[in-house]
């Protein structure tokens, strides 16, 4: 809201699913408010499959101000900005899924220089799209929303902008808006990150001799590295030392650590156990075994076998 106005947007464009569900009368009033505020924005939007027009919505009714543009019909509508000279064109989920390819038909009606779709969907249940059909309707541009994590689908021509903020712990990666301009040189799309958090899934390689207290350095530093703000998921994978064990909880105090998964096996001298275990079961295992190649799944077999057998055998 506060770029738009900076920035003197022309056009905010709000590709379905403002709100995660229903939304609450109150909702409405303070999001209007916030669109009220902009002096120099036009607000088009549609409706998608999270906060669909029920027959009881609120969205029916609700008054917007005067620079908000609803289009809550379940068929294309269109609303005209002759100063700017483009149209916005686009259709409100009026259900929670909608299986039949409705923009496939949607042909620009070329009733002005600039055309745009808001469209929403593009998945088998909402609405399925083909880029194929999606690069012949004729828009200058297609707004799309529905997907979280933003993408092209066809270069400054139909974009995902995807959600502001990550809204799930699987939701890694920038985070952020389009900001577009369509002129006679054609149209420009860039995306702007600026989400406040990001989800990170980092792997942290652990090697023999890596003790729980240098984990924890890692991960502070890493963490001291990709920002204090962000949330973190670290996943270990490696082989530790077999003497060694990681206090997972401790690391959780660093940061915003949402989740640490320890996949290590422990890492065994095998020669040495072998010499002590001649011919019962765990020699027998270990020699079988221990010629495969370092990352091979027999070589990952050596490991947990002998880790399980060496605790059958303490036990
Ligand atoms: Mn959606």
């Amino acid at each position: 809201m506060n770029i738009c106005e900076w920035e003197e947007i022309d056009l905010l464009l709000i590709a379905g699913d403002l709100f995660h569900r229903q939304p609450l009368m109150r909702e409405l009033k303070e999001v209007n408010f916030l669109f009220s505020k902009l002096s120099k924005t036009r607000v088009v939007f549609i409706v998608g499959n999270h906060d669909y027009l029920k027959p009881d919505s609120y969205y029916h009714t609700f008054q917007w101000n005067e620079n908000v543009y609803p289009l809550l019909n379940g068929h294309m509508g269109g609303i005209e900005f002759p100063d700017l000279q483009t149209n916005v064109y686009g259709l409100s989920y009026h259900q929670r899924e909608i299986t039949e390819g409705l923009y496939d038909r949607m042909f620009a009606p070329k009733k002005q220089k600039y055309e745009i779709l808001l469209a929403h969907g593009g998945d088998e249940k909402h609405i399925p799209v083909k880029k194929e059909v999606l690069e012949t309707l004729g828009y200058d541009y297609i707004a799309l929303g529905h997907i979280h994590k933003p993408q092209v689908l066809i270069e400054n021509k139909a974009v995902y902008a995807g959600s502001l903020e990550p809204t799930d712990k699987n939701d890694i990666g920038k985070h952020g808006y389009v900001r577009g301009d369509i002129t006679e040189q054609g149209v420009g799309t860039e995306f702007i990150p600026c989400a406040k958090r990001e989800y990170i899934h980092a792997v942290v390689p652990i090697e023999e001799g890596m003790t729980g207290g240098a984990l924890k350095d890692w991960i502070r530093n890493y963490i001291g590295e990709h920002g204090l703000e962000n949330m973190y998921k670290f996943i270990l994978q490696g082989f530790r030392d077999a003497d060694v064990q990681f206090d997972l909880e401790s690391a959780k105090s660093f940061g915003n650590v949402f989740e640490v998964v320890d996949e290590t096996n422990p890492s065994y001298d095998f020669e040495k156990i072998l010499e002590k275990n001649q011919g019962n079961l765990l020699g027998r295992y270990i020699e079988s075994l221990k010629d495969y190649d370092k990352g091979s799944v027999e070589y990952q077999a050596l490991h947990l076998g002998v880790q399980a057998l060496m605790e059958t055998k303490r036990g």
